[in-house]
């Protein structure tokens, strides 16, 4: 088998780069560990990115995305009973779009399944082979039989368990990383949201997000200690939690219903430097990883791709290896701003064990200043809606 680029991982940043290749007469084939239903079943993010949005229309998948997504042009800080509204269009004149990943990826599927492109499930045992050499290949199990892919380029698109970080030599690689003492509890319900806008709450009992799918659908999360399992939170449970940690006047309106998932997700930062390895290249969570308090875990994965694209566009079409040369430190440079405002959102939103009665303090200072300061909320919504490619 031989393509032009190969790509690992059929997740929402492979399959968006394939598409976006596609496109442009690139061949593509995309190697996905998975099946698609199982790809399909994972319910993960739920805020794109103007950048995002925009990369998702270049690529021709948009429309499902224009007609059901919901616009969102603020978010609402609660801390305990009191709530402020952070202003994204006033602030910047921009808006996030409330689109779930799991209708993301719906739509890149069937996008690739439309354009005949060519995506191999239930491929085990991938190795990326001689990447740092002009003829990378990548042996892998499929069919029964083992197989041979090869290729000009590897998109390593498979995720933070995948192989492709692993083909970069470990005493070339360097790996930044920060854990936090507590998880995340989601929940998802076929009941109306809360509120029209997502609600971020600092609580004295812990963080709560309130957060939505569409008009039916409300998806709710709540810090929980690490060692908890989905099985330890009943849902009549979950929801006097979620109670207590929202506004008061929100909690009266809540509406409560059983849930359709419940899951648990350790939060964690980490970033592996390079991005690149010879004509191997990482996007997405094989190469980064945010606390999901930013929402921004697929947002990353998608400026990856844009850069990573258009590095492979002028390769292709104007022999030009610039982008690809520059890729790993310009996806780098966009990538640590937003580990840091990820990391600070956490920080600001969360208790945590070890808080002292002083980080309490410089705590509720930082959430003061940011209800008070036009310029603090301006650098949240900046950040929150994007920074520009
Ligand atoms: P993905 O989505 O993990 O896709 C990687 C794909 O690679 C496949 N794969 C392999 N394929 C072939 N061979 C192998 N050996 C392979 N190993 C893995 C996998 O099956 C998969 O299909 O990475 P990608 O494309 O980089 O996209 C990144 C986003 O998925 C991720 O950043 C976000 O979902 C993170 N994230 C969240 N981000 C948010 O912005 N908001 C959220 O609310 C949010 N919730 C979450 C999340 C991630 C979670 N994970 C990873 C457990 C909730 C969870 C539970
Ligand atoms: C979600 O809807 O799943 C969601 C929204 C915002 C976040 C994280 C998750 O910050």
């Amino acid at each position: 088998m031989r393509t032009q680029v190969a790509i690992i991982g059929g997740g929402p940043a492979g399959l968006l780069l394939s598409q976006l290749l596609h496109n442009q007469g690139i061949e593509t084939i995309v190697l996905e560990r998975r099946t698609r239903d199982y790809v399909l079943s994972r319910i993960r993010a739920g805020v794109l990115e103007t950048g995002f949005a925009g990369l998702m229309r270049e690529a021709g998948v948009g429309g499902r995305m224009d007609a059901e997504g919901y616009v969102h042009a603020g978010t609402r800080i609660a801390h305990n009973d009191e709530m402020f509204r952070v202003d994204f269009e006033a602030l910047t004149g921009g808006h996030v779009l409330v689109y779930g990943q799991t209708e993301v990826t719906r739509d890149l599927y069937e996008a690739r399944d439309a354009a005949g492109g060519q995506t191999l499930h239930e491929c085990a045992g991938v190795k990326p082979r001689d990447v740092d050499t002009d003829q990378p290949f990548i042996t892998f199990l499929h069919g029964g039989k083992m197989n041979r892919l090869d290729c000009d380029f590897i998109a390593g698109c498979d995720g933070f368990y995948g192989p492709s970080r692993q083909a970069i030599p470990e005493e070339v690689r360097t790996e930044f990383e920060k854990t936090y003492p507590f998880g995340w509890l989601g929940m998802l319900s076929e009941t109306p949201p809360v509120d029209h806008e997502l609600v971020y709450s600092n609580s004295d009992r812990g963080f709560a997000l309130c957060s939505m799918r569409n008009e039916g659908l409300s998806r709710y999360y709540i810090q929980c200690p690490l060692a908890d399992s989905p099985d330890d939170w009943p849902d009549e449970d979950f929801w006097e939690e979620l109670k207590r940690r929202i506004p008061a006047e929100m909690a009266e309106r809540l509406v409560t219903g059983p849930s359709i998932e419940k899951s648990i997700a350790p939060l964690r930062s980490y970033v592996c430097e390079p991005m690149r390895w010879g004509r191997l290249f990482l996007c997405g969570d094989a190469a980064h990883i945010v606390p999901p308090t930013g929402a921004k875990g697929l947002n990353t994965a998608a400026s990856d791709v844009n850069y990573l694209y258009r590095a492979l566009l002028a390769h292709y079409k104007d022999n030009d290896d610039e982008g690809l040369e520059r890729y790993s430190d310009t996806a780098l440079a966009r990538i640590w701003k937003t580990q840091r405002f990820s990391w600070w959102m956490t920080n600001v939103l969360h208790r945590y064990p070890e808080q002292s009665p002083f980080d309490l303090r410089v705590q509720q200072a930082d959430l003061a200043y940011l209800r008070d300061n036009e310029t603090a909320q301006k650098a949240l919504a900046e950040n929150y809606i994007g920074l520009p490619y």
